[in-house]
């Protein structure tokens, strides 16, 4: 692997950023540690999709659509449900959850999931700080890698028995 491809190992990969509206004083944070991790690891701007969708329930299906398109490596997932004001917290939630799994699986496409579970609005915001703590940045990262990952099955020479 060259040193450009440690540093930058997102380079030429194309990425759908689904993000929800639904609590968004926490989710366009999510969405800025995202696109700021995703810069970070050298995806060029135009090869980020950010795609809005109304709340977390939405999420899967909107990730599914864009997987299908064949457009994009891998998919960031962002979110934010707050058990103390979401009726239906665990239904939701677990939507969301095994509905990203199924579509990833059905696609064949990575999608990670910064969907935030939290208690208080308090601890969705430590969630959702700046640099690398900030939940939507780990989320990219994992997307990034797993898309790096996939490629290397697809078809890259595969080194050693790491793979
Ligand atoms: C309806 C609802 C509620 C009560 N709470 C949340 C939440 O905390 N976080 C979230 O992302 N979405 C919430 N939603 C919206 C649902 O996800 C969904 O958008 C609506 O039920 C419409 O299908």
């Amino acid at each position: 692997m060259t040193q450009n491809q440690t540093l930058r190992p997102g380079r030429g990969l194309r990425i759908a950023v689904v993000v929800s509206r639904y609590n968004d004083f926490v989710t366009n944070r999510l969405r800025a540690g995202a696109l700021e991790a995703l810069a970070a690891c050298g995806v060029a701007d135009e090869d980020v999709a950010v795609l809005d969708v109304p709340g977390s329930f939405e999420i899967p299906m909107a990730a599914r659509r864009a997987a299908t398109t064949g457009r994009f490596d891998a998919v960031v997932c962002l979110g934010c449900l707050i058990r103390g004001e979401t009726a239906h917290f665990e239904y939701i939630a677990s939507a969301a959850a095994h509905g990203l799994i199924a579509a990833s699986g059905a696609t064949g496409v990575p999608m990670t999931f910064g969907i935030l579970t939290t208690d208080s609005a308090e601890q969705a915001l430590a969630r959702a700080g700046s640099g690398s703590t900030n939940k939507g940045w780990e989320a990219a990262e994992a997307a990034v890698e797993m898309a790096v990952l996939f490629r290397r099955l697809a078809g890259a020479p595969v080194e050693g028995p790491r793979a």
